[in-house]
């Protein structure tokens, strides 16, 4: 029986990270398996940091984020932490402060580093020392792409089941890697990725496409990071975004503005340049520049009216 160790106080953060290899579809909704490996690097420049303090006297979790009750993210909050007490047999509700370390408004807030954070705060305080794949395992039941922000830099996310389906950190030190992030709009997005997800999977056809050309674009993904390619990983994370976007349009949800598509051009006017930046996107309407660091300065100068971050390798998450 582990004794509850409510006095301690401490506080975790989470990295953000963004997928070169994408995931996209879940083969089980609750346990947040997917059909894929995927592939990803977490940043240093945006993160959340939470605590959780469990209090006996409360009779639910009360969830702060960013200072506020925000009850749709405090839900889902809530939900995850009757997966932690349930399988750790922890026997009181807490209170939950968390914090998302980016930009305000830029719509970067992410469930990766908020359920990475959540899960190794929830056991750490609670006098738990998981380890890093039980950490993966965990923080993926919370958020899939969570289960990758446990580590830092680049990151694989095996499919498989329960027990097998977590991420490890690649071995592949690289220090020149940028990802700069272009903050495009502000707002939430519409579609949630969950719910475009699953009409992605309804498609039998392409979403089968889906996942047999991004393990293929995954094999090729490792050999060119090893290399340290810039131009290869470019173009296979462009390739993997672009068919992810084609599949989610084609089952009736849009991501891109016009913004968006205003950037994409523009980076690949950089390209006709000489310029080494290529871009992906995510379940929303920013860019992010997929780059090395001799090449930024000039990227910046060509995107001038573009709000940027640009981001090196993100650490494991921590404790602060
Ligand atoms: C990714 N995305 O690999 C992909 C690419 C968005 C596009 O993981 O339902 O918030 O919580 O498992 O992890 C965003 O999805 O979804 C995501 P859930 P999640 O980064």
């Amino acid at each position: 029986f582990i004794h509850l160790r409510s006095c301690n106080k401490l506080k975790i953060r989470a990295y953000v990270n963004f997928a070169l290899i994408k995931y996209w579809g879940k083969k089980d909704e609750g346990l947040k398996l997917p059909y894929q490996t995927s592939l990803s690097f977490t940043v240093d420049k945006l993160y959340t940091e939470t605590e959780v303090i469990y209090d006996k006297n409360l009779y639910q979790d009360i969830v702060i984020i960013n200072g506020k009750k925000d009850e749709k993210m405090g839900n889902r909050v809530a939900k995850h932490m009757d997966v932690i007490r349930r399988e750790y047999n922890i026997n009181s509700y807490a209170h939950i402060i968390s914090e998302n370390f980016v930009p305000t408004g830029a719509g970067l807030a992410s469930s990766a580093s908020a359920f990475a954070a959540l899960a190794y705060a929830a056991t750490k305080t609670y006098g738990l020392e998981l380890s890093k794949t039980e950490l993966s395992r965990l923080a993926r039941i919370g958020s899939g792409s969570a289960s990758r922000s446990i580590y830092g830099d680049f990151v694989i996310w095996n499919h498989g089941d329960d027990k097998t389906s977590v991420s490890k950190p690649l071995d592949a030190k690289w220090d020149d890697f940028r990802v700069i992030v272009c903050m495009i709009d502000e707002n939430e997005k519409e579609c949630s990725s969950s719910d475009a997800m699953k009409k992605s999977v309804m498609n039998e056809e392409l979403y089968s496409n889906w996942v047999l050309e991004s393990q293929k674009d995954l094999s090729e993904m490792l050999q060119a990071i090893e290399n340290k390619d810039i131009e290869h990983v470019g173009v296979i994370a462009e390739k993997n975004a672009e068919h992810m976007h084609a599949l989610i349009e084609a089952t009736g949800t849009k991501y891109k503005t016009e913004k968006t598509l205003e950037v994409i051009s523009k980076v690949k006017a950089l390209r006709e340049k000489g310029i080494k930046a290529f871009y992906t996107m995510d379940a929303g309407p920013n860019v992010k520049i997929i780059t090395i660091e001799s090449e930024v300065a000039e990227i910046k100068k060509n995107l001038l009216n573009i709000q940027m971050i640009v981001c090196k390798a993100g650490f494991d998450a921590h404790e602060v």
